[in-house]
């Protein structure tokens, strides 16, 4: 290994963007293939050499810095050892391959992050001999897929600053010959020591200690950062949601305690007026039973005045009954009187005898 006709190529990126995939059919290996949401088995892996335009071609895999299984530590450790044992056997670097999925909207944090351990890794010298690849085109509008790549070519947070140290972009299309124009790219290549390569080999730092090592440390410092802060922020909002829904529940209660209250008097002014008019209606009702005794009184009082008349009246006619009959009697008497006197005299004549008509 490592003669000047030999080539090895690193192929770096998230996990999910095509990388074992790109050196099956660029090599003809037979890597496992995500088909899943979970990564594969993380393992760097190394395809066995194939010859191309006359070189000696070895595609090395490496897993991704988002692995279902393994952390971030773990992956470095794994990617640090393996390029750092391959370069004490004199296996240096001709190219590395930056893989991007075109179809992503969106450069994710799990893209951000593999990105920035990518750059640590390689080191800013070796950037003449990095490709940035963009696969899944078929996965997008081509538009939107050149839109994209403009946006990610010229981003100073996303891939500019590597192209302007001398990196490519080139494109997949998930095809031999694509994969074969990928390769024939880095064939003049000068091979290149990495940086985490030159820290461990030259400058006898520990994986822990290298650029990439200090970065993922930093990165897990500012991820700890960023989650206590999404967690107090987390904490702040749920804070004043809860305040909120005390406030709410307060009004409400304030609002329920008023129109009780509100209810309550209204109810007692109800009864109030409701009193009053009972009251009303009961002197109403007094002032009407009065009238009515009153009047009973007065009629019972003309009734009375009546009925003394009337005994009067009675009196007084009795009394003069009593009257005619003594003068009925009295001329009764006097009448017989005469009657008597005249029979007398009758027969007084008669006893004369005389006779009284003649
Ligand atoms: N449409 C499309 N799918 C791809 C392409 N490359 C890989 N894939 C699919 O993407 C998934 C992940 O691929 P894999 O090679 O395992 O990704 P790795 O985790 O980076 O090694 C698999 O389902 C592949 O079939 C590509 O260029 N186009
Ligand atoms: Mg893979």
């Amino acid at each position: 290994m490592g003669d000047s006709s030999s080539l090895t190529i690193a192929v770096m990126g998230a996990t999910g963007t095509g990388k074992s995939s790109f050196i099956n059919l660029a090599s003809g290996s037979g890597f496992e293939v995500g088909t899943g949401l979970l990564s594969c088995t993380a393992e760097v892996q190394t395809s066995r050499p194939f010859h191309f335009m006359g070189r000696e071609i070895t595609l090395i895999d490496t897993p991704g810095f988002d692995d279902s299984f393994k952390s971030d530590h773990e992956i470095l450790m794994l990617i640090g050892e393996h390029l750092s044992q391959s370069y004490r056997e004199n296996q240096k670097l001709s190219g590395i391959i930056y893989m991007h999925r075109i179809s992503d909207f969106k450069m994710n944090g799990i893209s951000r992050r593999n990105f920035t351990m990518f750059r640590s890794l390689c080191g800013e010298s070796t950037f003449r001999n990095v490709a940035i690849v963009t696969n899944m085109w078929g996965e997008v509008n081509e538009e939107r897929g050149v839109a994209r790549l403009e946006e990610l070519a010229t981003s100073p947070v996303l891939f500019k600053p590597v192209l302007d140290k001398g990196a490519t972009m080139l494109r997949h299309y998930n095809s031999k010959e694509s994969a074969d124009a990928i390769l024939s790219h880095f064939l003049d290549n000068h091979p290149i020591t990495l940086q985490i390569q030159d820290e461990i080999v030259h400058q006898n730092k520990s994986v822990s200690e290298t650029s990439a090592g200090v970065e993922l440390e930093e990165d897990k410092q500012m991820l700890l950062e960023e989650e206590k802060r999404k967690y107090e922020e987390h904490l702040r909002q749920e804070k004043e949601r809860l305040e909120r829904i005390q406030r709410e529940q307060e009004e409400q209660r304030r609002i329920e305690v008023e129109t009780a209250r509100r209810e309550h008097e209204a109810k007692l002014e109800r009864h109030k007026m409701e009193r009053e008019e009972e009251k009303r209606r009961l002197e109403e009702q007094r002032r009407q039973e009065a009238e009515r005794t009153a009047q009973l009184q007065r009629r019972m009082a003309q009734e009375a005045a009546a009925r003394f008349r009337q005994e009067k009246e009675e009196e007084r006619l009795r009394e003069e009954i009593q009257r005619q009959e003594q003068r009925a009697r009295e001329e009764h008497a006097r009448l017989r009187h005469e009657l008597e006197r005249a029979r007398q005299e009758q027969e007084r004549i008669q006893n004369e005898g005389g006779c009284i008509i003649c």
